[in-house]
């Protein structure tokens, strides 16, 4: 039997921003069984649960295999199956079409969490077309992190984890559940193993708590105000960096003087972490070196983003943490196609003028569209009207902030098609909905444009079922229709050959070889000092004014002030067996997490009559939803955790699969919204919880 199986090497993807090397078992065009690969660049065997349940994906009976075009009305769940030709003639004809009495801008291009290669060639199709909007979700996804550095440093600053650390600070990362885009937590584990010390900043007593020195119990939404503590200790206390300082900053008399303010007192009763902590943990980060801060994505969630990384910033800086090897270091990529000449950016130099974020004065140099505006232009007409929407790889109805916008904004498009591996609630709204061929079924590459240093090898394993097509062949496709010919390919996979010329490399080449990293360089700023306008980290911002941005990083708030009606503090996670909304049709992955879970302490539960398992309501001053309750001290009394991405598969069609009962984005507003980023909040909000009726149902 064994020996019938073909063991092929690739790389994990779509199940998160991927990462692991895999051993694929494949027997008569199937896969029979996934193994981490020991000799996988980042993962050295390692292999999560989604990772394992991934093939599950490809053979699922109800996956989409046909092009589909809506019969009955909008939402109501009806199809007829139509032919690749009529389907993407149809959405040509109406982007066309939108484009001639609207402009190009009148088409959105919507993106989820950068998937694969795909994600590059949608922005390039968006560029040739004329459309300078983008909508991504990454206005709560990495754009404050990546931004932000680079206006304070010049870079994005990424935790290496592949040289040693004398202690790594999890600030607002689950890396065993997430491996967080690359971050492979096994990498973690061995230098854990080897003596780096941990400290964790989380709401929640998470998995590596166990391994840590310490553990911060932050009030959620507070992140500014806990490093504006630590950088008031480490300052006060003399403990900075003296020569980095002195050498490579700008504006650090200036932070001496501003945070003089955030006395461990005043800060812990903001936060909630006791002020001896807020002491213990400022001197054991300044004083270890390297250290690097792991920071995760709930820094994201919250509309003083950019006063929270903009103060992670500037302690990694004046602790001499920023590009040494084991700090928060910038990775240099492999000599590849650059992001800039593979979406054709050269050719659309008006953008950033015509773009809808624009008109909100959003932070230069973030190029993609917040979901909020972009739903504003639909239904607005703000700045000016959007009629048309091609999805892909997104499920907006559940990963947007305030899903009822998202379905006001789906029913009012003109047109919108949508490409997935499933019929979502997203899906079930559009006019056209196209299949495609996914990880293992199509040759990708992994990791491109995430700021790393690295890309990965994804082959093909086995052919795509019926009529799904790779997302990259469908948008070669359309481009002709849509775009000058000139620039799309008589072979989509010749977008591959491109990313890899300049290594000298052919795919194949690229797939023996298994990944590319970058070279290794650090302190290149000694040389030619940080890319920002002093040549030096701005602790004081010199382009605020120019700008208009904050020039220091403050505590500006709570996400949400304090409301008697709305007592307990409502965060979220991401769970293990998910990707965000993805994959709850998976039977493996759903045996393992049958139901959204909202985590309270015991003494939360008594205080509302709560049990286990039962199904509480769970209320914001935007919406309620319904999830079951799981008992447990992991989390403060004053907090609650909510489950995100939850809709379900087996639900009904014209109903769009129950999109509104247990969502936690119903739960949150699209009217507050962080200045630089349009991000909103979505940690840190006030809400009350109660027993659904006998508690029994959800
Ligand atoms: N409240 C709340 N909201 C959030 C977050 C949160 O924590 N809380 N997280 C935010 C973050 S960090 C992100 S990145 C976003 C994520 O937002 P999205 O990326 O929109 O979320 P997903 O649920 O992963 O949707 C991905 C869809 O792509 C489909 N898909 C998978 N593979 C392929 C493929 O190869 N091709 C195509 N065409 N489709 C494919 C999946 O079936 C799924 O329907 O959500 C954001 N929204
Ligand atoms: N299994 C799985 N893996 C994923 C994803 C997924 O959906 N599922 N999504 C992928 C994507 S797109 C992303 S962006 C990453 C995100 O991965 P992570 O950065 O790990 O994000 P989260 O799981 O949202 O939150 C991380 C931790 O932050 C804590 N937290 C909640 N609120 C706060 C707060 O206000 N402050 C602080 N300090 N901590 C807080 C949570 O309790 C949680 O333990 O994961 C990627 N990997
Ligand atoms: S951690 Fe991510 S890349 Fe690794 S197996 Fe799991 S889903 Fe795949
Ligand atoms: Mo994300």
């Amino acid at each position: 039997m064994t020996e019938d199986i073909r063991w092929i090497k690739t790389h994990c993807g779509k199940m998160d921003h991927g990462g692991c090397g895999l051993l694929v078992g494949v027997k008569d065009n199937r896969i029979v069984k996934v193994k981490g690969d020991p000799d996988g660049f980042l993962n050295k065997g390692y292999v999560c649960p989604k990772g394992i349940a991934s093939p599950e994906r490809l053979n699922h009976p109800d996956r989409l295999r046909y092009p589909l075009k809506r019969a009955g009305k909008r939402g109501e769940g009806k199809w007829d199956r139509i032919s690749w030709d009529e389907a993407l003639n149809e959405i040509a004809e109406n982007l066309n079409n939108i484009k001639e009495k609207h402009g190009a801008r009148a088409v959105a291009f919507g993106l989820g969490m950068p998937k694969g290669q795909e994600h590059f060639v949608l922005i390039r199709l968006a560029n040739l077309f004329g459309s300078p909007n983008v909508v991504t979700s990454q206005d709560v996804c990495h754009a404050p992190r990546e931004i932000t550095g680079l206006h304070t440093c010049g870079f994005y600053p990424v935790a290496d984890l592949h040289h040693p650390s004398k202690l790594v600070v999890l600030w607002a990362s689950n890396i065993t559940s997430t491996n967080e885009e690359g971050e492979i937590s096994s990498m973690l584990l061995k230098q854990l193993k080897e003596g780096t010390e941990l400290i964790v900043i989380d709401p929640r007593k998470i998995d590596l708590v166990k391994k840590s020195e310490k553990w911060l119990q932050i009030r959620p939404g507070t992140d500014h105000a806990l490093a504006l503590g630590l950088l008031n200790v480490i300052i006060e206390e003399s403990l900075y960096d003296k020569d980095f300082v002195e050498n490579w900053t700008h504006g650090f008399e200036d932070l001496r003087e501003h945070v003089k303010e955030y006395t461990p007192e005043k800060v812990s009763d903001i936060t909630w972490v006791p002020p001896e902590l807020i002491r213990e943990t400022a001197r054991l980060y300044a004083r270890s070196k390297p250290a690097t801060i792991q920071w995760g994505n709930p820094v994201e969630h919250n509309i003083h983003t950019f006063h929270i990384t903009r103060a992670l910033i500037c302690l990694m800086a004046i602790c001499g943490n920023l590009d040494v090897p084991g700090g928060n270091v910038q990775a240099l990529d492999p000599k590849i196609m650059g992001l800039g000449a593979f979406v054709r950016a050269d050719l659309f130099p008006t953008k950033w003028k015509e773009m809808i974020s624009t008109s909100h004065g959003v932070i230069p140099r973030f190029m993609t569209i917040p979901s909020s505006f972009f739903r504003k232009a639909v239904i607005e007409e703000i700045p000016y009207p959007v009629k048309g929407f091609y999805a892909m790889c997104t499920n907006p109805m559940l990963s947007y902030v305030d899903s009822r916008h998202t379905y006001d904004a789906l029913m009012k498009l003109e047109f919108t098609a949508v490409a997935d591996l499933f019929m979502t609630p997203t899906a079930a709204m559009a006019d056209i909905v196209l299949p495609v061929a996914s990880q293992f079924e199509t040759d990708d590459i992994g990791h491109y444009g995430l700021g790393h240093g690295y890309i990965l090898a994804r082959p093909k394993v086995v052919d795509p079922p019926e009529e799904c097509w790779p997302d990259i062949k469908i948008l070669n496709e359309l481009g002709k229709r849509i775009s000058p010919e000139e620039y799309w390919h008589d072979d989509y996979s010749e977008f591959l050959e491109d990313v890899l010329k300049p290594a000298d490399l052919t795919y194949s080449q690229f797939v023996e070889k298994g990944y590319l990293k970058g070279p290794e360089r650090y302190r290149s700023y000694e040389k030619k000092g940080f890319r920002t306008p002093t040549g030096k980290v701005e602790l004081r911002l010199s382009t605020a004014e120019k700008f208009k941005l904050p020039p220091m990083p403050s505590f500006t708030g709570f996400p949400e002030e304090d409301d008697p009606e709305y007592p307990l503090v409502l965060t979220s996670s991401k769970s293990r067996y998910y990707l965000h909304s993805s994959y709850r049709w998976i039977k493996s992955l759903r045996e393992k997490r049958p139901h959204p879970k909202v985590e309270m302490h015991p003494e939360t539960a008594s205080k509302y009559g709560i049990h286990e398992g039962d199904a509480v309501v769970i209320e914001t001053r935007y919406g309620k939803i319904t999830q079951i309750a799981y008992i447990t001290d992991i989390i403060d009394p004053r907090v609650i955790s909510a489950s995100h991405g939850w809709w379900f598969p087996e639900g009904k069609a014209e109903s769009q699969y129950e999109w509104e009962k247990s969502n936690f984005n119903m739960l949150t507003s699209k009217d507050t919204l962080g200045k630089q980023f349009g991000t909103p909040n979505l940690k840190g909000l006030p809400c009350r919880i109660r027993v659904n009726g006998d508690g029994k149902t959800l």
